[in-house]
This record gives C-alpha cells, structure tokens and sequence, in this order.
C-alpha cells in the first residue's frame, strides 16, 4: 500500500485488530484490503508475530489505518499478573495500570506478544475484536475482554466463523452483552461482501462520532469501487458470450463434421470460459482458499464439471436429451450458408417475413441441399445458454458471502436458472455477428446488447448490484 501519498483530508482513523490466536484477525484484513498477499495466514496459532500496518483509502485520503496484531494466548495469566501488579502501582486508570505494565514488559517474558497488543491497543482509536464464534466460551476469553477494557477504547466485537454457527453465535452474543458491549458484527472474512463491509463502517460510525463524516466519505467510496467491480465483471461475461456464440468454423467437404473439428470446437469453449472464470476470480481477489471454503465446483481455475458434460446441463436446468438423442457431438451445432447468407440470417430473415422457425426447419433440409458451399460449425445454443447461467452463477457468489445459507441454495434450484426473455433472441443476433469475435467495441448494436446483457446480470438477481 503506497502510504506516502499527498496528505489526507481528514485525521485517520487507528484501528487495532485484536483477539484470540487463529481467530481469524489477519483473513479479516485481507479480505478489507482485497489484498491476497497482507500477512501470513495459517491453521497453526500464533501466525503473526509483530504489529503490522495497513492503511485503507478513499481515493487518495488514507482513511483508516489496521494494525494485524499477534493473537492473545494465555490471557487467563496475564490477568492475574495485571491483578497483581495493580497492587504494587497504584494505577488511577486501568489504562495506568496497561502503561504501567508495558514500562516494566521486560520482567514478563512470557507475555511479549500480549504486550504488543496491550500497546498498540493503547495507541488507537477502537479495537476490532475478532471472535472464532465456534470456540466454547470459555474464561480465557472473558478475560482476554476484560483486559481489552483496560484500555478504555471503544471495542467492537467481530463473529467470525458463523456459517452454520448461529447457536454459538447467540451464545457469544450474550456473553459481549454481560460485558456491556452489546454493538457487534457477523463477519464472514471469507469472501469479500460489500454488505458485510459497509455495516462494519456503520458501527464504527457510531462508535466514533468523530469520525462519522470520514467514514461515510469511505463508504461512499468503496460503494462506488464496488459497483465498478461488479460491472467490470459483467462485461466480462458478455465478451465471453460473444466469443462463443459468434464463434464459427467453417467445415470441409461434404462429408459432414469431422470429429477433429468438434474437438477444435470444444476446445476453443472450455478455454474461452477458464479464462473468464479466471478474470471473475482476479476481478474480485479470489484466491483458490476462497473457492475451496465458498464451495465452488472450481479446481486449478477450472470448472470441476466439463461444460459439454450433460451433468453441467441438467445442474442448470436445461435438457441434455435433445442433444444426446440426435447423438449429435456435445455442443456442436450446425450453420450453413444459403446463397449467401448463413441459414441463422436466413431464420431471423424468414422470421421477418412472417415465415417463422417452425416453417424454416420444415425445408432445412432442402436448404441443405441446396447449400453453396460453406458450412459452418458453431457452438449450440444449449452450450451458450449454460455458459451464461454458470457464469451468473458464480458472479453471485463472488459477490456474496459465504455464508452457510448461501452454501445450500440448489444448482438445480429452478427460479435461479431462468434465462431471461430476450435470451434465445439475442443469441441469435449474436450468431450472426462473427465479426465481433475479434474486437467490436466500436459497434454500436454492439454496445446496446452489451449494456442489456450486462443489466441482465447486475439486476437480474437483485443479489448482485445492491
Ligand atoms: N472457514 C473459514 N476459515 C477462516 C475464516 N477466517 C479465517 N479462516 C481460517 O482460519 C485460520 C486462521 O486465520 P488467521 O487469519 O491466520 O488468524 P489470526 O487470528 O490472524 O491468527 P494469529 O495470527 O495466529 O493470531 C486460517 O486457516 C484461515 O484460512 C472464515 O471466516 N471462515
Ligand atoms: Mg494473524
């Protein structure tokens, strides 16, 4: 993070990010960061070692500062070691005692890493206190709390973990009331969620009145960051629809398709969509930990279930019987060129005059006949249709949280897998456009099935744009 940009506009905000070990404080900062590389993070406890700092900007104002701290071990003996020391220094303020304990930290050994906290909790404006809502509730951490307190700052509890938790999350709830700290936050830090994001600013806004307008200014901020994310990644969809559906290859002879023209065919789709999927997963920082823990069906960025599989077709609604019945190869579908002029434009032409599909299909096969010479292999609509929903699938969950009700909703589920109205139409106009599959960014017909497409995908789902 540059931190020697021009002064800021408003005095930054001090956070220090606290809690037990492993329960999640460094995840936390990454996922504000959208920055896969802050930190170490580790299934074994005591990851973090020192204090680190993070800052966080609105534009070129650094609005907040996160200090990563190592996470509390054996609060239970801290405690009695501040309650002992109290005696012998008289301290007016349990701040006092904190300071007085930190002046003399090198006759405690023990607590080096504790002491790294106590300072830096000192030091700033509030502190986040990260929570593994799954651990049992036990002294250790009421005193961890109670120590916290000392440093007279405002402390917000952070659940982390709640996925499938909610239990153990009323249970931690009650236990932070006891202790008068009754503003508290849900926080998956697995995927990044910009709900999830903007209710931990809210809650520090009325924590630190103060600073009410600089946060709001980061909201905004980070709304706006967001909404560009989130658009960036359905233009991505939609250049990855066009190359697909305008691809065409042109097949030799008159022997019909080749298998090796199939596999070509194939192959260009499997590798158009792995690098869209890999574009979406960067758009929004994922890394493959995030995949593993929001469960999607990807490995080594690439979908689990092969697209032309009839698997993938049925997970998404659509019937892989049609296909399998003509026994017809996966995916392959068939255009031709009649007098000039492919038998897709020759549909939307009859379509036109009022001759309809239906009519069409009729003499498709006189049309065949009659054919000039080019056919085409194309990718089938099915195959475009499923490209479209998997990858409306996945940029719902890139933009959700991971949370366990997310986890359970059914790729089968039907309401979910509609394709919209306009779909079959504009994929036929795409069809007829294989000069888009190059660079079509000047066009303007272009452009309008663009943004529709892409409306399609950020409010189609109300999930997605909020
Ligand atoms: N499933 C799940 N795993 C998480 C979540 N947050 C953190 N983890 C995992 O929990 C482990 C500990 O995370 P860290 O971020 O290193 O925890 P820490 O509090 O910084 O730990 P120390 O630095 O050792 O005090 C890592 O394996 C993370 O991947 C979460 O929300 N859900
Ligand atoms: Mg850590």
């Amino acid at each position: 993070m540059p931190e020697n940009r021009h002064e800021s506009r408003y005095p930054t905000i001090n956070v220090a990010v606290v809690g037990h070990t492993n329960a999640g404080k460094t995840s936390l900062i990454r996922t504000l960061l959208r920055d896969d590389q802050f930190g170490n993070i580790d299934d074994a406890a005591g990851t973090t070692r020192v204090v680190e700092k993070s800052v966080i900007f609105a534009g070129d104002d650094a609005v907040l500062t996160l200090f990563d701290t190592p996470g509390f071990e054996d609060s239970s003996a801290l405690l009695q070691t501040l309650d002992n020391l109290s005696q012998t220094i008289g301290a007016k303020l349990p701040a006092d005692l904190l300071r007085g304990f930190l002046s003399q930290a090198e006759k405690f050994p023990d607590f080096e890493q504790e002491a790294k906290v106590l300072r830096q909790s000192l030091s700033s404006d509030v502190l986040l206190y990260i929570i593994d809502v799954r651990e049992p509730l036990l002294g250790k951490y009421s005193d961890e709390v109670e120590i916290l307190s000392k440093a007279g700052k405002p402390i917000l509890p952070v659940f982390n973990f709640i996925a499938g938790n909610s239990e153990s999350l009323k249970r931690w709830r009650e236990q932070m009331a006891r202790f008068n700290l009754h503003a508290a936050l849900e926080f998956d830090t697995v995927a990044f969620d910009f709900e999830a994001e903007k209710r931990l600013y809210q809650k520090l806004q009325s924590l630190l009145e103060r600073h009410y307008d600089t946060l709001q200014t980061l909201i905004d901020y980070r709304q706006e960051v967001w909404k560009n994310l989130v658009h960036a990644a359905a233009q991505r969809i939609f250049q990855l629809l066009t190359e697909v559906a305008c691809y065409r290859r042109e097949v030799a002879g008159k022997e019909g398709i080749s298998d090796a023209d199939v596999t070509s065919m194939q192959a260009f789709v499997r590798q158009a969509e792995q690098s869209a999927l890999r574009d979406l997963l960067s758009i929004f920082s994922f890394t493959q930990k995030d995949v593993d823990l929001q469960q999607l069906a990807v490995h080594d960025g690439r979908w689990e279930l092969d697209i032309f599989s009839p698997h993938a077709l049925k997970d998404f609604g659509l019937n892989a019987g049609a296909t399998a019945l003509k026994g017809a190869a996966a995916g392959a579908g068939i255009d031709l060129m009649v007098g000039g002029m492919s038998l897709g434009a020759a549909t939307v032409l009859g379509a036109a005059l009022g001759a309809g599909w239906a009519t069409l299909r009729r003499y498709q096969q006189e049309l065949a006949a009659a054919w000039h010479g080019h056919r085409w292999l194309c990718v089938d609509d099915d195959t475009v249709s499923l490209l479209y929903l998997r990858q409306r699938r996945l940029l719902l969950t890139l933009t959700q949280r991971g949370h366990a009700d997310q986890s359970n909703i059914k790729l089968a589920d039907n309401g979910e897998h509609a394709l919209p109205k306009r779909w079959h139409k504009v994929v036929k106009v795409l069809r007829q456009k294989p000069e888009w599959q190059h660079d079509a960014s000047s066009s303007e017909a272009y452009l309008q099935l663009q943004a529709e497409i892409v409306e399609w995908l950020t409010t189609d789902e109300r999930r997605v744009s909020r």
